[in-house]
């Protein structure tokens, strides 16, 4: 759960919520030594109830950060059904920080084959 590689500029963490925060740090970081380099962070939806994943999605808009927000919603965090524990939806929650919000849906393969 705990990996970082500074070769390929990845980090991991098992605190939920907390590829955010890293993501906007990268990016901050980005904007000002790497131009042209985007951070990408990676999350489930239980994250989403998280205080500091909104306050990243809320400075990465404030501080025009090339952040990309990549929310994974498998509808469960652990033994908890998201949906009995969130408000509202969650693309147009991230959408009222201001910034592009868009949903992919997964078309899964009936068989194997
Ligand atoms: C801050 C924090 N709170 C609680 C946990 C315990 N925990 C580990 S995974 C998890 C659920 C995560 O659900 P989700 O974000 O939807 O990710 P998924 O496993 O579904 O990909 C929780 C609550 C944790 N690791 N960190
Ligand atoms: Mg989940």
């Amino acid at each position: 759960m705990h990996l970082f590689s500074k070769a390929h500029m990845a980090a991991s963490s098992g605190i939920v919520g907390a590829a955010g925060p890293a993501a906007s740090g990268f990016g901050l970081a980005a904007k000002h030594l790497r131009p042209g380099k985007v951070a990408i962070a990676f999350f489930g939806e239980g994250a989403m109830n998280q205080g500091m994943l909104l306050e990243s999605l809320n400075l990465a808009v404030a501080w025009n950060l090339p952040v990309v927000f990549v929310c994974k919603d498998n509808a469960w965090a652990i033994t908890t059904p998201s949906s009995s524990v969130t408000g509202g939806a969650l693309l147009d929650r991230a959408a009222s920080f201001g910034m592009p919000a868009v949903q992919a849906i997964e078309h899964k393969k009936l068989d194997h084959c």
